[in-house]
């Protein structure tokens, strides 16, 4: 079949799949936008007309194969685009994420009819990055790959950069246990204590993404959120997005962004296929759900990256692929002068690489480690974590 053809396919294939979830077209549950939080004004959220209207006409300018399509479904892509930003994310309700997505395929179809492959694929991988993961996204993404053919990573060589910051002295070691039995995990995790598993991380992920042309081989085409900047709580830190080859070639020169707490697997499901959730996720925590999701994050970035001091609402394993990474911990009621902003309330001011004790006196129960590839780190819910890494680093999360 020739790609023209495959186009004209994906784009009926697209049409007939978001006509049937009916997100602006009055199938209920979508059409009627529900009353927006009762603090909340504001009106884009309660007009859903132009949004519908510009529906309508796009769908009519693809299905005539129209060119206009395109300044069609980008105004719509704009509208549901900014929608979103009109509320904190978890307060989106699910129909205006449906609306975004949506468009978002609207948009690349059109760009596709244009013949614009890589703007095309670019909205598509931007759209997941939004929502999370959609199956006509995933479906799409797929058919767009197969289109754009293999590229040739190579040039990015087999080794990540071999130079490493000096270890730091570990004066509080964290405790280390060898491969223990969930059993054994499982009294660790009742005395809310930390520990440093070694030998438990065995996934094809700790040979293969040793090597930087194969992680492009798998999402070197793909588009990911970066943190750019000393740490989150600099006044110049700031998000962006990049391609994961390009990212990769700043990377093996020793510079880049940080590929930080993203659920890099839910985008790049190939990537997922090299690791395994470990079976200490599943143990038994009175905390939690019994059907808890466990939350998968990468953090990929070059040497001294930083994550301030700081606390999650989770239980964490956190295993170390490639690279090594300094940690230091403090226990859920360490005193660690945690910011006073809403945003940094479970961030720490020190400085714990130089603690300043007249400025911060009676900081008490630290630990320390350095994790190094196939070990896992876990940090108990609540628990204070700093993490430097001291050379180029790939490591994964595990929150449950
Ligand atoms: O590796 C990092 O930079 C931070 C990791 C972290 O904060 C976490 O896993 O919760």
């Amino acid at each position: 079949m020739d790609s023209e053809q495959r186009i004209r396919d994906i784009i009926t294939t697209c049409l007939s799949e978001i006509s049937k979830e009916g997100a602006f077209t009055g199938n209920v549950p979508y059409f009627t936008p529900s009353p927006p939080p009762k603090h909340f004004k504001n009106p884009r959220i309660t007009d859903a007309t132009p949004q519908n209207h510009l529906y309508t006409s796009t769908l009519h300018h693809l299905q005539t194969q129209s060119p206009q399509s395109l300044s069609h479904a980008t105004a719509l892509h704009e509208h549901t685009h900014e929608t979103l930003h009109t509320l904190p994310y978890n307060l989106i309700p699910p129909q205006d994420r449906t609306q975004y997505t949506h468009a978002t395929i609207l948009k690349a179809c059109a760009q596709l009819l244009c013949n614009d492959l890589p703007a095309a694929f670019q909205t598509v991988d931007i759209g997941l990055v939004m929502v999370g993961s959609h199956p006509i996204l995933h479906a799409l993404i797929t058919s767009l790959e197969d289109l754009m053919g293999d590229r040739d990573y190579t040039y990015l060589g087999t080794q990540f950069p071999k130079l490493s910051d000096p270890e730091p002295t570990i004066t509080h070691p964290a405790p280390i246990i060898k491969a223990p039995s969930v059993l054994t995990f499982q009294t660790y995790l009742n005395q809310n204590k930390p520990i440093l598993i070694q030998g438990a991380v065995e996934w094809p992920a700790l040979h293969l993404w040793q090597n930087p042309s194969y992680i492009a081989q798998q999402a070197g085409n793909r588009t990911v959120p970066i943190e750019i900047g000393k740490d989150y709580t600099e006044r110049e830190w700031t998000q962006g997005f990049v391609k994961v080859g390009e990212w990769l070639e700043e990377v093996v020169k020793g510079r880049g962004g940080y590929l930080a707490q993203y659920d890099l697997f839910a985008h790049v499901p190939q990537l997922r296929r090299d690791i395994l959730v470990p079976d200490y996720c599943f143990v038994d925590d009175n905390d939690s759900d019994d059907g808890r999701d466990v939350l998968l994050h990468a953090w990929f970035g070059p040497k001294g990256t930083i994550s301030p001091l700081h606390h999650d609402p989770y239980q964490n394993l956190f295993a170390q692929i490639v690279g090594t990474k300094f940690i230091v911990l403090y226990p859920p009621d360490a005193n660690v002068y945690p910011h006073d902003t809403d945003l940094l309330r479970n961030t720490s001011q020190v400085d714990v690489e130089h603690v300043d004790s007249s400025k911060f006196p009676g900081l008490e129960g630290r630990l320390e480690c350095v994790v190094r590839p196939g070990e896992m780190l876990f940090i108990p819910k609540g628990w204070w974590h700093y993490v430097r890494a001291l050379s180029t680093s790939l490591s994964v999360s595990f929150w449950f």
